[in-house]
């Protein structure tokens, strides 16, 4: 047996890559400069698997932005209004399609299946024509080569990408981008070919897509694709990749494919694939390359448990290798740079570099026998033993209370008619009320603030008088400029994950602990490693604050339980379902303090509510049980003149829409600009009683929106839902924008509310 990784991360140990790329956009790196510095990273990443143990290394999953994006690129797919940036510089041609130029548009970006990472969506269409560029593939092929390794490239799989591309502009509606296969096909037999030629002996082809649910006519396209590709003669040996699931009816189309292996996930879930593949006869003759150690969560690998799923496996295949569930893109680079973790903790976790050499010991364990592993094996039993026992994971008080959680706690005292009676009353809010969603602009004076607290060049009290000011200016500006429920702007919170993680006890924050989620963005997930409470009141101070400097409500703001979790690393111990309760306990908690402080509406908000659904439909319900009961958990203990709002931002909600009725919130706010209001129809048409706040105002774009564009966008609202259930606030929190663009757009928000209100009857 040998060792194997599909990825590893980009970013190198200081994110050299970001600081580079950033270089390269403002000028100050050139073409030369960057391409040097990402050789640099993918040699340093290349010796640091070898040396760990790995044969074969991945190459061609290193990228400037993202690797479907690449894809398109190595299959001609570039986009008509691209094309002339493409032509005109490669490289810039490349960022203008991840990025978009002061003329066109970059492609649209969404999540890479239900992980925290984002890819660039291909825009395909009747008359699109693919030709072959194996440029960078062929090139990192020879680098890899050149260094001394044996080079596996990695390939987005051709189903897998039709089926995650969308309908070019101007494409029929009824276009299905998987209706190119057999045009794309014979591209992708000329970049094997290349390959084969540059010196590749095997290429992985990536196939997550079809984990999913899939139609026969889907399954018909992988078997016919694997059929056309394993009949080639000039190419290399072909390894198909799946992960992030069990691959279901997809796996009898691969496993009588005419291919030499295949990669499967065995971690959670996915272990269903050791019974489904016993169930087809195994891969008799072929090479099974087995996920047993999990590629997107960061705990250590119980190695005795993963010897035993590998040794079953042996007598299932020709060859057996070892590998993580997925690419190593989705944790953390290495464990040793976090100096300020708590050692015991330490021990319990594994990040990319970690993961590899747990890889290359169970494939020493599974050729040479386990005593050849031994010392590994106490080492590992230990840790997990350690882990297991320890209070950080078990906390009694929180067990008792999470126990004690009767249906009652996750239900409001009075439905929502009632409740919205005793809350006009008690807020006097005008029709088509206005708010926003609750961050104001993070400017570089408040990220500075927060460095120089951290590298202690200014003191707490320091830091916490720029925090007044800020939210003494947002309250102003609001005030001024006739909003209705105003909020403080969050001027002290990093990240709406991290922030709370931060306060909570069972959770443990990282230093470098980067992951990348597009582009050259990245985020510090939390660890959520035990048993979650919360010491003391979290938001209860700054939003008292802002209280205190106006007559109108001001809304407090939370994070809501599901979100939490799918944006950390969340414990593997338990069911998903349990921990959320706890988080939600914890929250529940610090809705009570808000409420008891004042504080007469409170936003909880769960963005994450739609990416963390199942990749499944038959996994989706369970999972939406449990989600909607803890938002409910800690929303449900207010009194009925308490308005609980909540916000999602999301194009698809479609799928959601139940349950996004479940949560019982009072006010929904959602994004809904670019789409001219569509959410607002699907609300109606599903029969949503509550309030709610389509977006007027699209915060993903510098553009200011004059109030006559609102104000049409608003009419649009009012035609799906009444006035007396209508509000009126932008799609999502403004941290990413400027102050003038906001100033601008917020004021033609209520200009807009305003000159559709007196549009009323009876007005
Ligand atoms: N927080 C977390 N996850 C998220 C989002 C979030 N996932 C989905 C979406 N929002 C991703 N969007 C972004 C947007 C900006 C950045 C990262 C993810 C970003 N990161 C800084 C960077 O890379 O320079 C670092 C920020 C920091 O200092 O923590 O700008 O909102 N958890
Ligand atoms: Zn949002």
């Amino acid at each position: 047996a040998r060792a194997t990784v599909y990825g590893y991360p980009r970013q190198g140990p200081n994110r050299e890559l970001k600081k580079a790329i950033e270089g390269y956009w403002k000028g100050r790196v050139g073409a030369d400069g960057l391409r040097t510095a990402a050789a640099a990273l993918r040699r340093d990443n290349w010796r640091q698997l070898a040396d760990a143990g790995i044969h074969e290394v991945p190459t061609g999953d290193f990228s400037y932005y993202d690797h479907v994006l690449d894809t398109s690129v190595m299959v001609g797919a570039v986009p008509e209004r691209h094309r002339q940036a493409v032509v005109g510089d490669a490289l810039a041609g490349y960022f203008a399609m991840a990025r978009g130029t002061q003329d066109v548009a970059p492609l649209e970006m969404t999540k890479w299946f239900d992980t925290n990472y984002h890819y660039l969506v291909p825009e395909l269409g009747p008359g699109t024509a693919f030709t072959a560029d194996s440029t960078k593939q062929v090139a990192e092929v020879r680098e890899a080569l050149a260094l001394g390794h044996t080079p596996r490239p990695v390939l987005v799989g051709p189903v897998t990408y039709l089926l995650l591309a969308k309908g070019a502009p101007g494409a029929p509606a009824d276009f299905e981008p998987l209706s190119l296969l057999d045009r794309l096909l014979p591209v992708y037999a000329d970049v094997l070919a290349d390959l084969r030629a540059a010196g590749a002996a095997w290429v992985q082809l990536d196939e997550p897509a079809l984990v999913q649910d899939r139609t026969r006519g889907e399954l018909d396209a992988a078997d016919r694709a694997y059929r056309f590709l394993g009949a080639l003669t000039d190419r290399p040996k072909l390894l198909v990749a799946s992960y992030f699931d069990r691959l279901g009816e997809a796996l009898p189309v691969l496993a009588k494919a005419p291919v030499e292996g295949l990669a499967l996930d065995f971690t959670g879930a996915a272990a269903a694939n050791l019974d489904d593949l016993a169930a087809v006869g195994g891969l008799p003759g072929k090479r099974l390359v087995a996920g047993v150690v999990d590629g997107r969560n960061i705990w250590i690998n119980d190695l005795e448990k993963s010897l035993a799923t590998l040794g079953t496996l042996l007598g299932l295949a020709g060859q057996v290798d070892v590998a993580a569930s997925c690419s190593l893109l989705h944790v953390p680079l290495d464990t040793a740079a976090e100096t300020d973790l708590d050692p015991q903790v330490l021990r319990w976790l594994a990040f990319a570099r970690q993961k590899t050499a747990e890889i290359a010991t169970l494939a020493r364990g599974l050729s040479e026998g386990t005593e050849a592993i031994a010392d590994r094996i106490a080492a590992n039993r230990a840790d997990l033993a350690d882990r297991a026992a320890s209070p950080v994971t078990r906390d009694p008080a929180v067990r008792d209370r999470a126990a004690a959680v009767t249906a009652a706690d996750a239900r409001r005292s009075l439905p929502y008619a009632e409740r919205a009676a005793a809350q006009r009353a008690h807020l006097e809010l005008p029709l088509l009320p206005t708010t926003t969603i609750g961050s104001f602009p993070q400017t570089t004076e408040l990220r500075t603030a927060r460095a120089d607290l951290r590298a202690g060049r200014i003191d707490r009290a320091g830091y916490e008088e720029r925090i007044k000011a800020e939210i003494g200016e947002v309250i102003a500006f609001q005030e001024k400029t006739g909003l209705d429920v105003l909020v403080h702007g969050e001027p002290e919170r990093n990240d709406m994950v991290q922030y709370f993680a931060e306060q909570l006890t069972g959770y443990f924050a990282t230093q470098h602990g980067w992951v990348q989620s597009y582009g050259t963005r990245y985020v510090r997930p939390p660890i959520l490693a035990g048993d979650i409470s919360r010491p003391a009141p979290m938001t209860v101070r700054w939003t008292s604050y802002a209280q205190s400097l106006t007559d109108r409500p001001v809304k407090g703001m939370l994070t809501g339980p599901v979100t939490m979790l799918a944006w950390s690393f969340v414990r593997d111990d338990q069911p998903l379902g349990e921990t959320a309760r706890q988080v939600a306990l914890a929250l529940r908690d610090e809705v009570a303090d808000l409420e008891a402080a004042g504080t007469s509406v409170i936003q909880v908000d769960e963005p994450a509510l739609r990416e963390t659904l199942p990749l499944r439909a038959a996994d989706r319900p369970a999972y939406l049980a449990w989600a909607t009961e803890a938002f409910r958990l800690t929303t449900a203990g207010v009194r009925p003149g308490t308005q609980i709002h909540t916000h999602m931002c999301y194009a698809e909600f479609g799928d959601i829409v139940q349950a996004i009725d479940d949560l019982d919130a009072d006010v929904i706010s959602l994004e809904a600009a670019r789409s001219r209001m569509q959410v607002a129809r699907e609300l109606a048409a599903h029969g949503y009683p509550r309030e709610a706040g389509p977006g007027v105002y699209d915060i993903h774009s510098p553009r200011v929106p004059d109030a006559e564009e609102a104000a049409q966008l608003l009419r649009a609202g009012l035609a799906a839902i009444p006035a007396e259930r209508l509000w009126v606030n932008p799609d999502c929190g403004l941290k990413t924008r400027g102050w003038p663009e906001t100033r601008a757009s917020l004021e033609n928000l209520v200009t807009a509310a305003r000159t559709v209100r007196a549009e009323l009857p009876g007005s």
